[in-house]
């Protein structure tokens, strides 16, 4: 898919630029986005269902057992062009603000300094009785540790449904996403609230609103511009395009 030069333009001139990412941009790294996460012996789950405190309360093995397939996913995945592209791109703008749904830490893993984890990340841990982080030295497979300090259950340090997102990366990614020229959203299904507001946010604020994925979803005719392509290849294309291939 062609990318319009007026686009080019604006990411070449933006000097305030947000982005948001979700599974999307780490599927061409092998990882399954969130909806289709689900293969093999998780594929009687719905995600929605595991990803929720009443279900590691219920049956914290088997949450904890989820998390532990896709930390397995995610240790075996590279990032992919997309998320370079990104990287290149913070490195190329003045205020760049890469905000993500995902909790794979692919992003900081291709060199990503500045990223809002909205939803967390599989690869830390708090304690789920107090909130606080706890330091894993070894991580069973099988069931949660107990907390060092209460020995209350230890709990993948993301957001799940229901729950409040932390409120400091709330703040960040309403205030890039109300002071950007150019938002771009990538990769994600825009049905996970209140991330999939950020966009919207971001055009009533007076931003240019890019989506870039592979299929039309619930963003779809809300944006200024849609791009259906796939983000490895859109990504880099478009940074290329705006700043060169020179390092
Ligand atoms: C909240 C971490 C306030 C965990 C995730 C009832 C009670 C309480 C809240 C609610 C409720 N009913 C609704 C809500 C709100 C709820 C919500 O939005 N539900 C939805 C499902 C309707 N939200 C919440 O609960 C949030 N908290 O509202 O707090 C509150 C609190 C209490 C009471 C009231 C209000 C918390 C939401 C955070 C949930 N945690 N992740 C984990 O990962 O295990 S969300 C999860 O979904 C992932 O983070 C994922 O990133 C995210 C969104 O999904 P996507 O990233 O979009 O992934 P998806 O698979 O859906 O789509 C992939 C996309 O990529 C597709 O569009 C596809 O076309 C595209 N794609 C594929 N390949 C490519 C590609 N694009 C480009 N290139 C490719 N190659």
């Amino acid at each position: 898919m062609e990318i319009p030069d007026t686009l080019i333009e604006r990411l070449r001139k933006a000097r305030c630029v947000a982005v948001l990412t979700g599974a999307g941009v780490s599927a061409e790294s092998g990882v399954p986005t969130f909806r289709n996460a689900q293969t093999g012996l998780w594929a009687r789950y719905d995600p929605g269902e595991l990803a929720s405190p009443a279900a590691f309360r219920a049956n914290p093995a088997l949450v904890w057992q989820w998390y532990a397939y896709r930390r397995s996913l995610v240790a075996a995945a590279e990032p992919n062009p997309g998320h370079i592209a990104l990287a290149e791109l913070e490195r190329r703008i003045a205020d760049f603000t890469l905000i993500t749904q995902n909790v794979d830490g692919l992003h900081h893993r291709a060199g990503s300094q500045n990223v809002v984890e909205l939803h967390g990340n599989l690869n830390r841990y708090r304690c789920f009785a107090d909130d606080e982080p706890v330091e894993l030295t070894t991580v069973p497979q099988d069931a949660p540790p107990p907390c060092p300090r209460c020995g209350g259950l230890v709990r993948p340090d993301v957001v799940w449904f229901g729950e409040l997102l932390p409120p400091r990366a709330w703040r960040v990614a309403v205030a890039a996403a109300r002071r950007c020229e150019l938002f771009l959203c990538v990769g994600t299904s825009g049905v996970v609230h209140p991330a999939a507001d950020l966009p919207l946010i971001a055009r009533s604020a007076g931003a240019y609103t890019v989506e870039i994925n592979i299929a039309p979803g619930a963003l779809n005719g809300l944006l200024d511009l849609h791009l259906y392509a796939p983000s490895g290849h859109m990504l880099p294309a478009l940074a290329a395009a705006a700043f060169g291939n020179a390092p």
